[in-house]
């Protein structure tokens, strides 16, 4: 492939010490207003929101610029309750077949079960795959790279991009996935990585009263002795 033009980095911006910490400070302070919601209403998002918030996800850095990334808007009632139908099915298997007891145990203190109403109740669901290959207009394929390193970054994104937008999602992981394909009509190379449930949340919803890990508990400093 032919070598990109390379231009001056005319978009990068440097704080001053001072506002670099109140910005990373007041970001982690919005962020820490995230909750992933389970409960949610079914007032309508406009669909220009959803789309400029997918927009910032397909920023992301990924291999080779490869952006091997589809979202897919599921806004649709009828293809929300397919897709709520088949993950239920999914999910009963898993709760009450496939599921090993430890797993169920790490799940209790979160009240989950096969019970999936928000992929009905939910104005959007955005099913996003991951392009495991290209496929090229003579039909060769041609391998992408680090493709769920780039699409769990870009799902992170997306996630923040929501929040900032004012809305709340919930990252739902139906296993296996496989039926996605079908249901909104993928093709091979694609195949589901998540879904995430967007919309707002229903007038007194509530979340599981858990803490995030200290500073202490998930960094390490190496760093120059002072
Ligand atoms: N996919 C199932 C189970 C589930 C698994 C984990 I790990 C969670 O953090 C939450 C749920 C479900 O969606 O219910």
């Amino acid at each position: 492939m032919a070598r990109a033009n390379y231009i001056p980095l005319s978009t990068y911006e440097e704080l001053p010490p001072e506002e670099m910490r109140r910005e990373a400070e007041a970001f982690l302070a919005k962020m820490r207003r995230r909750r992933t919601v389970r409960e949610f209403s079914d007032r309508p998002v406009p669909k220009d929101v959803i789309e400029n918030c997918i927009l910032a996800a397909g920023t992301a850095p990924n291999g080779a610029n490869r952006q091997p990334w589809r979202f897919v808007m599921v806004g649709d009632p009828e293809l929300k309750s397919r897709i709520r139908e088949a993950a239920e099915e999914e999910e009963r298997q898993f709760y009450q077949e496939k599921a090993p007891k430890e797993w169920l145990d790490a799940l209790e203190h979160l009240g989950t079960d096969e019970n999936k109403p928000f992929l009905e109740d939910a104005p959007w669901l955005i099913v996003i795959f991951a392009e495991s290959y290209k496929v090229l207009s003579d039909g060769t394929k041609a391998k992408n790279y680090y493709v769920t390193e780039s699409v769990g970054i870009a799902t992170g994104m997306l996630i923040t991009a929501l929040h900032y937008a004012g809305l709340v999602t919930l990252t739902h992981t139906p296993s296996p996935m496989k039926f996605l394909n079908h249901v909104l009509d993928r093709p091979d190379n694609e195949r589901a990585f998540l879904v995430l449930v967007c919309g707002y949340p229903e007038e007194g919803a509530t979340v599981p009263e858990i803490t995030k890990k200290s500073i202490e508990d998930i960094a390490i400093v190496v760093d120059r002795s002072e």
